[in-house]
């Protein structure tokens, strides 16, 4: 196709593998104790139950996926929670300016409130009609289309609001800031 050229951002290598990618292990679920937490610069803390939050009001997009180590995944059908749906449910409040997304093992990675709230923004517990697996981040990961893959932050638990921006995990470690992967924003 002669689109493909403008579709693959510059320096990425298309696959039809899913590979897997993270630093550390596979964390256990137990659905019992597993909470979503929205806190930080919002009217309400809001925390919800794994039913709780799996319950909320479902979409789905389909979306590439591009790791900053160059390899890049087409047409990703992700179900699950929309990123406005959460804001529309805590109030955010008007200082509020980025967030930062809190996972397991302490990771974590930013995102300004503008790049949070883009509509194809998901918090998803399926890939491509099946549940995620554990390696891909079950019960629930944030997928983060337009930026690099990192952001999309599996086995995430909450989301804080703040005011100024504050480095995650990898953008601690040298990745860039923000990562678009159609101007290379890989390394900081
Ligand atoms: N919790 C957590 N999420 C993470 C990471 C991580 O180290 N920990 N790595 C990121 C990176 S670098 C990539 S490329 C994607 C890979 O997602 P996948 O393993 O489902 O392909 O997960 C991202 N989410
Ligand atoms: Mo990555």
């Amino acid at each position: 196709m002669a689109d493909d050229n403008r579709r693959l951002p510059p320096g990425q290598t298309l696959t039809e593998k899913f590979p897997v990618l993270h630093y550390g292990g596979i964390p256990a679920f137990q659905k019992e104790s597993w909470t979503f937490r929205l806190f930080g610069l919002v009217e309400e803390e809001k925390t919800f139950t794994y039913d709780g939050f799996m319950g909320l009001s479902q979409n789905e997009i389909v979306a590439d996926f591009h790791c900053v180590t160059t390899w890049s995944r087409y047409d990703n059908t992700w179900e699950g929670v929309a990123s406005s749906t959460i804001v529309d449910l805590c109030n955010v409040k008007a200082s509020a300016k980025y967030v930062l997304i809190h996972c397991e093992q302490g990771y974590t990675t930013n995102l300004s409130l503008h790049d949070f709230l883009r509509k194809d923004v998901i918090f998803a517990h399926s890939h491509d009609g099946k549940a995620l697996t554990p390696e891909h981040g079950f019960p629930l990961r944030l997928v983060v289309p337009h930026l690099y893959a990192w952001k999309s932050a599996k086995w995430v638990r909450g989301v804080e609001f703040i005011q100024d921006d504050k480095p995650g995990f990898w953008e601690s470690n040298g990745y860039h800031n923000h990562g678009d992967p159609w101007t290379e924003e890989r390394f900081s």
